[in-house]
């Protein structure tokens, strides 16, 4: 397996001893730490939430407050929230306190994937992504790009504090890394095949699979056969556009799933939530950088980042006409066609319009 070199620099233990210790030592005077991932948290921000907040309560006994930025609405992620009690504060509730300390954990400042005040002063930022945020001026940054999962970074805190992790927090961070580095293990390294090793004798198994195989709403399956039936091949890209989205995580499910079909190597799924356009890509080609195409596609109209082979992006919609969107759809196909050398063809349809009446009939 080819593992990013970086990796042996800063899995030193003495770098991460010398981490761990300058992270609490800059929280050791304060009175409350409060914890912030990005927009629609995931498991692997969640996770690092819970993670950190056990440190800083177990160390320092300092209370310590989680926030949501926005719904969590991917079922499996509703299933962490309620199977591992996660108490969450969402973040437009939060009254910030003199002599509190702020976190960001699986993200970085200015990335537009927060609706966060951003004239308060952050303490740190713990983060793998490879979209570069606005890190100046911040005490404590532990941006590690090679990293699978924030929740590996985490636990090597939590194992080189030798802090005991009940089994509620195993199961957390365990889910964390598992759904960031299953699908994409080269983008995942030695330290989060050692987090995962120590996490899992200590993990609830019962919980894990009742989070893994949470049950689906209706509305997921409604969703999962529009964006089947508009899915559009472009050579090797495949493209599928959802007028609407029950909730925005369901794009990043479309490209999951799309993106193990045999004769593309990239999937895009553009739905529309609310006032937005949510955008998710997968590549199933090595070092696609399909963050930095995805920034690159849309440009001005909004925002986007990720990794290697996986990004997302929101683009404001001014008007959820159908001939508006019609417009940008057709301006982001043209984009997309060109960041990725295909040449402007007609797309086909993954199912045919005939079969799709066809089995309406039958
Ligand atoms: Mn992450």
């Amino acid at each position: 397996m080819a593992r990013r070199s970086a990796e042996t620099a800063i899995d030193g233990r003495s770098t991460l001893t010398r981490r761990s210790e300058r992270f609490l030592d800059g929280l050791a005077h304060v009175t409350a730490v409060t914890f912030v991932s990005h927009v629609h948290p995931d498991p692997d921000g969640l996770g690092s939430m819970m993670g950190l907040a056990h440190l800083v309560e177990t160390n320092l006994g300092i209370p310590t407050r989680m926030t949501r930025d926005g719904l969590i609405s991917r079922a499996e992620n509703k299933a962490m929230v309620e199977l591992l009690n996660l108490d969450l504060v969402p973040i437009s509730q939060i009254e910030w306190q003199e002599g509190e300390a702020l976190v960001m954990v699986d993200s970085q400042p200015n990335t537009g994937r927060h609706s966060l005040d951003p004239a308060v002063p952050l303490y740190g930022v713990i983060d793998h992504h490879d979209t570069k945020g606005d890190l100046e001026g911040i005490p404590f940054v532990d941006v590690r790009r090679s990293l699978g999962a924030t929740c590996s970074l985490v636990t090597s805190y939590l194992i080189e504090q030798d802090v005991a992790v009940p089994p509620r927090l195993a199961t957390g961070l365990l889910y964390g890394i598992e759904t960031e580095v299953s699908g994409y293990p080269r983008e995942a390294s030695g330290l989060d095949d050692r987090a995962l090793l120590f996490l899992y004798p200590l993990a609830d198994k019962d919980l894990l699979a009742r989070i893994r195989n949470a049950r689906l709403p209706q509305s997921h399956f409604e969703c999962m056969l529009q964006a089947l039936q508009s899915s559009f091949i472009y050579d090797r890209l495949i493209i599928s556009w959802v007028n609407e989205l029950p909730q925005p995580e369901l794009a990043a499910e479309v490209v999951d799933f799309l993106i193990r079909f045999e004769e593309v190597d990239w999937a895009v799924c553009a739905g529309v939530f609310n006032d937005k356009l949510i955008l998710s890509v997968r590549a199933a080609v090595e070092n696609a950088n399909v963050g930095d195409m995805l920034k690159q596609v849309v440009g001005d109209l909004g925002r986007a980042g990720g990794h290697d082979r996986r990004a997302g992006g929101t683009i404001p919609l001014s008007s959820t006409a159908a001939s508006a969107i019609e417009g940008l759809q057709g301006e982001l196909r043209r984009r997309l066609l060109k960041a990725l050398h295909i040449d402007e063809c007609r797309g086909h349809r993954l199912v045919s319009r005939r079969e799709m009446l066809q089995n309406l009939q039958s």
